[in-house]
C-alpha cells in the first residue's frame, strides 16, 4: 500500500508573508485559494489537507492515514501525507515549513514534541491555515485536538488489564515511545497518578524506558529491562511499536508466559503473540477513525461552522455528530480490548 504520495497542491492560500511568491504559484497552477476569507465562514471546496504523522516507519500511521484518505475522497479535498523517518523531537519542523510555503489550507499533525513544532505551526496559522492535532497534541498551537480516546480511560484500561493478569503487587515497568510524545506522556502521567491513588495497586514501578517508536530500539529496551530487573512481573507498553517489539522479545525468551505484557497494540501485529500465549490481553481503538474525523473537523473549521470553542458541534460523516469539549478537545471513541477470544474479529484494523 502506498501511504505517502503527494497528490499535488490543488488549492492554495495566499500568505501575507509571501504574497508575491504565492501569487506566482497561483498563476502557475491556475488554482484559487480554497478559502478566500482566511477560513472563517468560507468554503471548503477543493481544500488541501496535509497529514504529518509522527514518523513514516510505523504501521499505526498507515491505519490512521487510511481514514484520512477515505474522508478526503468523500469531501473532495486534496490529500497529502508527509512525515520524517524517525519520531525525533524536531524532525517534523521542515515538513511543516514546506506546508506553510505551499499555502496548504489544513495541517493535521501528530506532534512528536509540542515545544519543537509550535513556532512553525503558529506561522502556518498566522498565514490563515487551520491546524489540527491528532493522536499527539500540540496544545498551544492548534485549533483542535482529535484525541482517540479520553486519556484517563486509556491509562486506566491498561492498568486494569495488568491487574487482571498479575494482581496488584510486584515490580512493573513502562516501555514508552519517545520521551517528548504528548500522548504517551499524558497516559503515563495518568497511570502514575492512579497507581498512587488506587489502594489495589501496590506495584513498584521500577523503570520507564523509551524505545522511540523504533522497532530495534524498543526490542533492545525490552531486553535491557529484563536484564536489569529479573524479578519484573509486568510491562506496560503504551505504543504499538513498543508492545510489538516487546512481545517479539518475550516470545522467544525464558520470560514468555512469566512476565505479563499489556499496552496498546495493533491487532494484526499482536495476533501471533496472543495465539502463542506471550500476550493475554491488550488494547487500542481503530486508528483510521482518527484520520477520518480529523478531515471532517477540517471541513467544519474551514467553513467557519466551528472555531474550536467548547460546545461547537460538527458533522463527523459516517462517525456521526461530534461536540468540541474543553480546550478544543474532541474524543473519537472508546478503548477496545483484545484477547484470544476476540482478536480475529479485528482484522479490519489493518495497515
Ligand atoms: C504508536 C504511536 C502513536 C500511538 C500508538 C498507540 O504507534 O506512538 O502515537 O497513538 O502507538
Amino acid at each position: 500500500m502506498e501511504l505517502f504520495r503527494n497528490h499535488g497542491k490543488g488549492s492554495r492560500r495566499v500568505l501575507a508573508v509571501a504574497a508575491a511568491g504565492a501569487a506566482i504559484a497561483l498563476a502557475l497552477t491556475g488554482c484559487q485559494p480554497a478559502t478566500t476569507d482566511g477560513g472563517d465562514g468560507g468554503s471548503s471546496e477543493g481544500a488541501s489537507i496535509t497529514f504529518i504523522p509522527k514518523n513514516l516507519d510505523n504501521p499505526y500511521t498507515g491505519v490512521e492515514l487510511k481514514g484520512g484518505e477515505e474522508a478526503t475522497a468523500e469531501l473532495g479535498f486534496t490529500y497529502n501525507a508527509v512525515a520524517p523517518l524517525d519520531a525525533g523531537a524536531d524532525s517534523q519542523v521542515p515538513f511543516i515549513q514546506t506546508e506553510v510555503q505551499n499555502g496548504t489550507d489544513v495541517i493535521a499533525i501528530a506532534a512528536n514534541d509540542p515545544n519543537a513544532v509550535c513556532a512553525a505551526l503558529n506561522e502556518a496559522r498566522d498565514g490563515g491555515a487551520k491546524v489540527i492535532a491528532f493522536d499527539s497534541d500540540a496544545p498551544d498551537c492548534r485549533d483542535l485536538f482529535i484525541n482517540q480516546v479520553d486519556s484517563k480511560e486509556v491509562a486506566l484500561g491498561q492498568l486494569r488489564q495488568l491487574f487482571d493478569q498479575i494482581g496488584g503487587t510486584g515490580e512493573i515497568a513502562i516501555l514508552s515511545a519517545t520521551a517528548t510524545a504528548t500522548n504517551q506522556n499524558a497516559w503515563i502521567e495518568a497511570m502514575i497518578q492512579e497507581i498512587e491513588d488506587n489502594p489495589d495497586y501496590e506495584w513498584d514501578l521500577v523503570a520507564t524506558v523509551y524505545g522511540d517508536d523504533d522497532d530495534t530500539k524498543s526490542f533492545q529496551e525490552a531486553q535491557g529491562l529484563l536484564q536489569s530487573y529479573p524479578n519484573l512481573k509486568g510491562i506496560i507498553s503504551p505504543t504499538t511499536v513498543g508492545i510489538a517489539a516487546t512481545a517479539r522479545y518475550l516470545s522467544t525468551s525464558e520470560y514468555k508466559g512469566k512476565v505479563a505484557l499489556v499496552g496498546l497494540g495493533l491487532p494484526p501485529q499482536m495476533k501471533e503473540y496472543v495465539k502463542d500465549g506471550t500476550v493475554i490481553g491488550f488494547a487500542l481503538w481503530d486508528p483510521s477513525d482518527i484520520g477520518y474525523l480529523t478531515t471532517y473537523a477540517a471541513k467544519a473549521l474551514l467553513e467557519g461552522t466551528i472555531t474550536g470553542a467548547e460546545g461547537d458541534v460538527f458533522d463527523g460523516g459516517k462517525l456521526g455528530e461530534y461536540t468540541v469539549g474543553k480546550d478544543g478537545l474532541v474524543v473519537v471513541g472508546s478503548l477496545l480490548e483484545f484477547n484470544a477470544e476476540n482478536i480475529d474479529d479485528y482484522d479490519y484494523i489493518s495497515f
